[in-house]
């Protein structure tokens, strides 16, 4: 019997399948190092196995939020401010949970019902539901937002509705493997007082800050196992979600982060914006956290090509022996 194949995200996509302009601006990004990475690229001669990959998130990437009294986070405010109960206490025993990837090809997908049918479902930034219900469903548990939206007025972040449903997770990009002082005193973005400014307007909705060791300890990983040279720049909410989710529940299913037929040039399931910098990375590593998850996917290229459907299992579900890689 042949097994037939189906043309899908290839685990070595690299910088030869991307347009001459998307790789100059991914060079250029690499060349730049905005955040001071230190970590120096080395050619892998031996590539991990599935299990080995799963391992190195589980044991390099725990789940880390910021807590009162962390570094310079500190005083009355944060303490009253800063969610005070662990995320995996709020979300304890998750088995099945869904992300959401916001791209393009979510459009006509039809999997609002199979989406909604998990424990816990996580989107991303300004994505809707109302009016995509049918193709991406309706139930948000958690949303990753990161600080660009939050500071920048266009996304009226204070005050419209999208934001108020689910536990916020919020990330900034921050210089890399500092201590907390530097990114205090510089975040990316200042989203500090807009933080605090939502929390006094919404006290009863659980807002976390992530704490930019998982963005950093994330794209390590994804560097030592790139064959190339990646954009010095952390990881896109859309992959920082899915570590962050595989810390919670049993079973992770991705959606659409690897395009399924529907592949298109369009950006967002819910604008007409064409770019394919939105598939393939331009300032975030985007195109070698593909790589990853390709390699890391425990479903089916069947289910990739027609649901766009990657399936990974929880930490809780990956059994790590204690001896860790040499770097
Ligand atoms: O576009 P964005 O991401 O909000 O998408 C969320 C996550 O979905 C995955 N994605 C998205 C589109 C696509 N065609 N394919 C995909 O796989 C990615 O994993 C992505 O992370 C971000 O990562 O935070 C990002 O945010 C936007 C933007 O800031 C927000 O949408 C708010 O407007 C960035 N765009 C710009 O800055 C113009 C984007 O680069 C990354």
């Amino acid at each position: 019997m042949t097994v037939r194949s189906w043309p899908v995200w290839k685990e070595n996509t690299s910088t030869d399948d991307l347009g001459a302009s998307l790789k100059d601006i991914k060079n250029n990004y690499q060349a730049l190092n905005k955040y001071n990475v230190t970590l120096i690229w080395k050619n892998v001669s031996t590539k991990l196995s599935q299990q080995e990959l799963l391992c190195e998130l589980k044991t390099r990437v725990p789940l880390e939020m910021i807590k009162a009294g962390d570094g310079p986070v500190k005083g009355g405010d944060w303490q009253k401010y800063l969610p005070t109960k662990d995320l995996n206490k709020k979300f304890e025993n998750l088995k099945r949970c869904a992300i959401v990837s916001s791209a393009g090809s979510l459009k006509n997908a039809k999997l609002g019902a199979e989406i909604d049918d998990h424990d816990a479902v996580m989107r991303f930034n300004a994505a809707p539901t109302d009016g995509y219900s049918t193709d991406v469903g309706e139930k948000t548990s958690i949303r990753i937002i990161n600080s660009q939206l939050v500071y920048d007025e266009q996304h009226h972040f204070l005050t419209d509705p999208l934001y108020q449903t689910g536990v916020l997770i919020l990330w900034d990009p921050a210089p890399y493997k500092q201590d907390l002082q530097h990114w205090y005193n510089k975040p990316d973005y200042s989203f500090f007082e807009r933080y605090m400014e939502y929390r006094k307007k919404h006290p009863e909705q659980l807002f976390y800050i992530m704490n930019p060791v998982m963005q950093w300890n994330l794209w390590d990983i994804i560097q030592e196992n790139s064959l190339e040279k990646i954009q010095r720049n952390p990881p896109s909410s859309g992959m920082q979600g899915i570590a962050l989710m595989m810390s919670l529940c049993d079973e992770v299913n991705v959606y659409e982060f690897l395009p399924s037929k529907r592949k298109s040039d369009i950006c967002h399931y819910y604008q007409k914006f064409y770019n394919r910098a939105c598939t393939m990375g331009a300032y975030h590593p985007l195109m070698y956290e593909k790589n990853l998850v390709k390699r890391m996917n425990q479903g089916t290229d069947h289910d990739i090509f027609h649901y766009g459907r990657v399936t990974l299992p929880g930490f809780r579900n990956i059994h790590c022996s204690a001896k860790a890689r040499q770097t």
